[in-house]
């Protein structure tokens, strides 16, 4: 897969393939082909059979400044409304394997809601995040106001949004924002140590329990459980729940298919 402004390599490690934004000037601006590029290739590895986890990320200087504001300045709403990014967006959210945002530098804006958009996010020591679009005299549009709010509290969420500060990665872990802090040298390394713990594990299961667990933010408790229930008695339609649960038995290592 060859793009203008990400790379991609779909066997970084066994199992795992790495999306990295490509547009180091404009600090990982997301323009509008960024994001139908980070479309596309979700979608092929999505639908590659080699790929169980997904790990994007900005490299070591800048995760991504928020949507390109040079390519929105002059936008009205209608033009907004037709060209309709949140389809880009949605597909994101629509990856069923697991994706983890490897996070260095600033996440802002549209950066942040990309990382809150994934699964999981790993930071480095100088990774920051916010939402400072009221200072350009606008709002969050991609899901700000609502992921974040559920990731770190009403009040927090609240302070960031309307002053546009950013928080520091000591923060954004202490309120629950990313799963935890390495060194930026470190955090590829062990954003894939991460993603092999999960690449190891059955697809299938993989798949229904990310699906389960995003279930949580549309629904009641009751609604909710049901929905898992559901994906449990599935998951022993396949034969990775008959490898797995073997394997234990036997005392050995289980071989998961993804089937
Ligand atoms: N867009 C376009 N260019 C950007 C940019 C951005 N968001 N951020 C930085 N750049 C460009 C700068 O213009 C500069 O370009 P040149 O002047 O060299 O041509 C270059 O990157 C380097 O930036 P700086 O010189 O400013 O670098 P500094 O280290 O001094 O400052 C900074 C870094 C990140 C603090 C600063 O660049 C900054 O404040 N950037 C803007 C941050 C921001 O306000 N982000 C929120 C943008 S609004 C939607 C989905 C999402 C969104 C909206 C709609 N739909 C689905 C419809 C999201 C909206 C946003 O994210």
């Amino acid at each position: 897969m060859t793009f203008e402004f990400i790379k991609v390599n779909a066997q970084v490690a066994k199992h795992i393939a790495l999306v990295e934004l490509n547009r180091p000037k404009e600090l990982n601006a997301l323009s509008r082909q960024v994001m139908l590029e980070i479309r596309d290739a979700l979608r092929a590895l999505d639908d590659d059979d080699n790929v169980r986890v997904i790990i994007l990320t900005g490299g070591l200087k800048v995760f991504a400044a928020g949507a390109d504001i040079k390519q929105m300045a002059d936008a009205t709403a209608i033009d907004m409304l037709n060209i309709d990014q949140f389809s880009t967006w949605d597909q994101i959210k629509k990856t069923r394997k697991p994706i983890i945002a490897a996070v260095s530098g600033f996440a802002l804006g549209g950066g942040c809601e990309l990382a809150m958009t994934c699964d999981m996010i790993m930071a480095s020591d100088t990774a920051k995040f916010g939402q400072p679009e009221i200072k350009i005299g606008t709002m969050p549009g991609a899901g700000g106001t609502q992921r974040l709010t559920r990731a770190i509290g009403k009040v927090r969420a609240m302070e960031m949004v309307l002053t546009g500060k950013f928080i520091s990665a000591e923060e954004a872990l202490s309120f629950g924002l990313v799963n935890r802090i390495v060194p930026a040298e470190l955090l590829l390394d062990e954003t894939i140590k991460l993603a092999g713990e999960i690449a190891k594990l059955s697809p299938v299961a993989v798949k229904l329990a990310k699906e389960a667990v995003n279930n949580a933010f549309n629904s009641t408790l009751d609604e909710g459980l049901v929905f898992e229930r559901k994906n449990f008695y599935l998951t022993f339609a396949s034969q990775d729940q008959k490898e797995g649960m073997a394997a234990f038995v036997e005392k050995r290592a289980p071989d998961f298919k993804g089937k």
